[in-house]
This record gives structure tokens, C-alpha cells and sequence, in this order.
């Protein structure tokens, strides 16, 4: 770890959070610590290939702490103070606007004061953006949290390159418009040179927004802001807008699962579950669109029904701990754990539990374990971007092996056809999907699973950036 030289960066990610967490220990010392994340699962591998920095919160409250560089990467704290990390991130970013883009599947909350931060740290991000930028570099804006950077850093640098990027679903238009800041946030959005979602509906959502909420309100002082597809005329500036579907590193995970280690790891773990016939496996941030309540509903019912043998087919969900302090994951933490311990307490024996609960992360190694051990993947997401859990587990399959339980409702399904594909909020469909995976002939397993390994084996995460770059027209970081 060093610090940070006299000369800008020629290319920078922006994002909430550092792909590094700054730890407190109890000795009062402190210490980086990789951080969990879709986010940062996608851009990591790229980014450290190329030389660049990345601005972001080290995910500590009132952390004052000095620019550093690590293996080549600049980075660059951004601070929040609590009452920010409160107003700004929990309150703004995952009380409003998380809920609402999922298909407001929880309600969002409206605060003028949660509001006030977001545009208050947004500028902050910006401001710190536009110091460290070197001229005419390329600056590369992360989510949901920050949608008004583009046009605040437009602002401040008209020299530089913008891409924003969203990972979460861009809603439909009659739930967008139920913000009170719709407008806002739309500009902030059009201060880029290249808007990219995952699915081409969001694109065409952003679209449709930017002619309604800009073009058409000429007492807002808009200059003529005109749409076509894929692209938002503002005045003299063009605003190109797509669809960019995210993925992984297919090749690094695919090498891991064919690691020896690994491979004693999953063997491992089924004889440690007592060498049940069939594995489930769930993996997900504890958040209420991931569906976890609906495969466990789906489980415990078909279990009931005398359609899977308890004493043959075990579950882990693995729930990493995410964003407990929001009231929403609270209250859905209890209920999930209420239906685990249902299952358990109705279908286990002793020393042979149905359902192997885990709050807690565990490392991408033992991850990958899980993965080459588990016969069925469930992903139920009640909406959901993109969904990089599915992905990994069809790269992890280099045998051949496993079947995949995919919602509907996740990016990724537009791609992972060869998937049982369901409808998360039709029970008997889930239930019907997992049945079949659970007996899924082998033959027809391996012949899904070529397809599903074509998808993501040709289409990886640095495909995905090379993409979004191009269409940036950056020649700096490809
Ligand atoms: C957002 C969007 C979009 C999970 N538990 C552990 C662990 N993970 C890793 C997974 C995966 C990542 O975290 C989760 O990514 P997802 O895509 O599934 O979901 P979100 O966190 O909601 O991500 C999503 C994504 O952004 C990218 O654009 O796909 O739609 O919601 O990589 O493997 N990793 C380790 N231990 C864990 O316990 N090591």
C-alpha cells in the first residue's frame, strides 16, 4: 500500500462503496478488508488488469482516510458521516429507491431529508471525482446511489468522458414517476455521454422519461431535448443509451472449480450433510427481492405433499448478511428464519437437518465448493437485474452436472434459456421446476447445461466492460 502521486487518473470507477471495507478493531487499529458485492464481484477482475481509480465510501461511518494505492489501483475514500450513511444510503438509496426500481415489492419510503443527503453526498462524490480525473479522462459512474454524479461532474468537467451504469432494474415508468425527485434524477442521469442497463426495457423506460420529464417541460429551461432509440439529443450533446447484461470472470471461476481442492472441498461437504441423494442451493444477499421465502414456501410444501423424500434431498441457503439496519430486512430476516426453522422443526431427523442455514459470507473458494457440490441451483428472485449467482453456478458446472432453477424475473433469464425457468410469485410452478430439476434425466441435464455454459463462457464480465467502453468510445482503458 502506497500514496497517491501529483497525476490524475486517465480512467476512474465511481461507486458507493471501495472494493475494499475499512475495518475497526477492537485494539483501535484499523485494516482494508475485501468487501462482498455484486459491484464489485464484476468490475474487480477488470479493473485490476488495467491501471485506474476507483472513488468510493469505505463503508465506515466518519472515516476521514487518505487516498491510498494497492496493487496498482488508486483509491480514493469518500467520507459519510452518520447521519449521511443513515439519510444518504440506508434511507435514500435503499428505502427509496431500491424498493421502488424492484417493482416497489416493499413500499419506498419519500424523505425530503433522506433526499437532501443523496443530493448532498452525490456532490460530494462528484467534487472528489473531478479533482483526481486528469484531463479528458474517461470516468466510469456505479448505481443507483449515484445518478445525479453524471451531471454534477459534467458540471464541474465538461473535459471528461461519462458512462453510468445501473445494476438494478430501471423501472417502469408509472412506478418511476412516483418520486417526487423523478425530474432530478433524470437530468443527473443525462449528464453522461453513455446511459447502460442491463435489459434493453430499461433503456427504453429511461427514454421514455427523459422525453416526458425533460423535453416536454420547457419551463424547466430544458434546451431541446429530443429521443430516438438509443439515443437523447440535450441540446448540442448526445446521449447514448443501451443495454449492456453484466456477467463474471467465467474463465477465473470455471479454473477454480476444476481446482483439486475445491473439488475434495464438495466432496466434503455432501459427506459432511450425510451423502444426501440431492443438494439445493441457495445463495443470495439477505434482501427481500431474492425470493428466499418463496423456494423455501416451495420446499417445505412439496415436502408436505409427499413429493420429495426429506431424508433424500438437503437445502443450504447461504444468506449473506446485507443492510441490517434498514426496517424492511429486519422484519424480513425473522420471517425467513421463521420458515427455516418450520421446515426443520417439521421434516428433520436429529443430526440431519433439511434446510442448513447460513447467515454469514463465506470465501469465493468454499463458495465455488458449494457450487460444484449442489444438483440443483435456486434462484427466485421476485425481480432482479441481472442475478450473478446464476451465472457463477453454470461456470462452476465444467462436469456437465447440476440444473438450474432460474426466475423470470432476472436479467439473466433472457440469456439462461436453457434454465427451468419460473415464475416466482406462481407456487405450484416453483414447485413443479424444482420436482423436475430434482429427477431431471442426466442426458438432458448435460445437454441443458452445454447450452447455459455457451452463454456464459462467451459472454464474461470483461466482454461486458469492453462493451460499455466502446460504446463510450473510450480507447484508454480496452
Ligand atoms: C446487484 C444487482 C446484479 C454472495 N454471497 C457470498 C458471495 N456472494 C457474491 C455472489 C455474487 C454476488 O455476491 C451477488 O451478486 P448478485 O448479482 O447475485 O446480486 P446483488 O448483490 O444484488 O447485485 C444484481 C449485480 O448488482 C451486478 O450488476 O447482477 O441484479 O442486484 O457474485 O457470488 N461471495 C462470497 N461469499 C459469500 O458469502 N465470496
Amino acid at each position: 500500500m502506497s500514496s497517491i502521486g501529483e497525476n490524475g487518473a486517465d480512467f476512474l470507477v465511481v461507486a458507493n462503496r471501495l472494493p475494499v471495507d475499512l475495518e475497526r478493531l477492537e485494539d483501535g487499529t484499523q485494516r482494508w478488508k475485501h468487501s462482498p458485492g455484486g459491484l464489485v464481484s464484476a468490475l474487480e477482475p477488470f479493473l485490476r488488469s488495467h491501471s485506474g481509480a476507483w472513488i468510493g465510501w469505505p463503508g465506515v461511518a466518519d472515516a476521514d482516510v487518505e487516498a491510498f494505492e494497492e496493487d496498482g489501483l488508486q483509491l480514493h475514500p469518500v467520507m459519510l458521516s452518520s447521519a449521511e450513511v443513515r439519510d444518504y444510503y440506508e434511507g435514500f438509496s435503499n428505502g427509496t429507491l431500491w424498493p421502488l426500481y424492484h417493482d416497489v415489492v416493499a413500499p419506498p419510503a419519500f424523505h425530503r431529508r433522506w433526499w437532501n443527503a443523496y443530493v448532498r453526498v452525490n456532490q460530494r462524490f462528484a467534487d472528489v471525482t473531478a479533482k483526481v480525473a486528469a484531463q479528458g479522462a474517461t470516468v466510469w459512474v456505479q448505481d443507483y446511489q449515484l445518478q445525479l454524479v453524471p451531471a454534477m461532474l459534467r458540471e464541474l468537467r465538461p473535459d471528461l468522458r461519462i458512462g453510468f451504469f445501473l445494476h438494478i432494474p430501471f423501472p417502469p415508468v408509472e412506478l418511476f414517476m412516483q418520486l417526487p425527485w423523478r425530474t432530478e434524477i433524470i437530468r443527473g442521469l443525462l449528464g453522461a455521454d453513455l446511459v447502460g442497463f442491463h435489459r434493453p426495457g430499461g433503456a427504453q423506460n429511461f427514454l421514455w422519461l427523459a422525453r416526458r420529464l425533460v423535453g416536454l417541460e420547457p419551463s424547466r429551461g430544458a434546451v431541446g431535448v429530443r429521443t430516438r432509440p438509443g439515443v437523447v439529443q440535450v441540446g448540442d450533446r448526445t446521449v447514448r443509451v443501451g443495454a449492456f447484461p453484466i456477467s463474471i470472470d467465467s474463465a477465473g471461476l470455471d479454473a477454480l472449480a476444476r481446482n483439486k481442492e475445491v473439488q475434495q472441498h464438495a466432496k466434503q461437504i455432501r459427506n459432511d450433510l450425510g451423502n444426501p441423494k440431492k443438494i439445493l442451493l441457495g445463495v443470495d444477499r439477505l434482501d427481500y427481492t431474492k425470493g428466499i421465502d418463496v423456494r423455501l414456501r416451495a420446499l417445505y410444501e412439496l415436502i408436505a405433499d409427499g413429493r420429495v423424500d426429506p431424508g433424500e434431498v438437503t437445502m443450504i441457503q447461504l444468506a449473506t448478511p446485507s443492510r441490517e439496519r434498514v426496517d424492511h430486512y429486519q422484519q424480513m430476516r425473522g420471517e425467513i428464519e421463521q420458515a427455516v426453522g418450520r421446515i426443520n422443526g417439521e421434516f428433520s431427523t436429529v443430526g440431519h437437518p433439511v434446510v442448513h442455514y447460513l447467515h454469514q459470507s463465506v470465501d469465493r473458494r468454499e463458495l465455488t465448493a458449494f457450487m460444484t457440490a449442489a444438483d440443483v441451483m435456486v434462484v427466485t428472485p421476485v425481480r432482479d437485474g441481472m442475478n450473478l449467482v446464476c451465472k457463477e453456478y453454470v461456470a462452476c458446472r465444467y462436469d456437465l452436472g447440476g440444473a438450474l432453477v432460474l426466475s423470470e424475473f432476472a436479467g439473466a433469464a433472457a440469456e439462461l434459456t436453457s434454465a427451468f425457468l419460473v415464475n416466482p410469485h406462481d407456487l405450484d410452478g416453483v414447485k413443479n421446476a424444482l420436482e423436475a430439476a430434482l429427477t431431471l434425466d442426466p442426458a438432458e441435464g448435460r445437454r441443458r447445461m452445454r447450452a447455459l455454459r455457451r452463454q456464459v463462457l462467451t459472454h464474461d464480465v470483461d466482454r461486458w466492460a469492453r462493451s460499455f467502453l466502446d460504446a463510450l468510445g473510450t480507447q484508454t482503458a480496452v
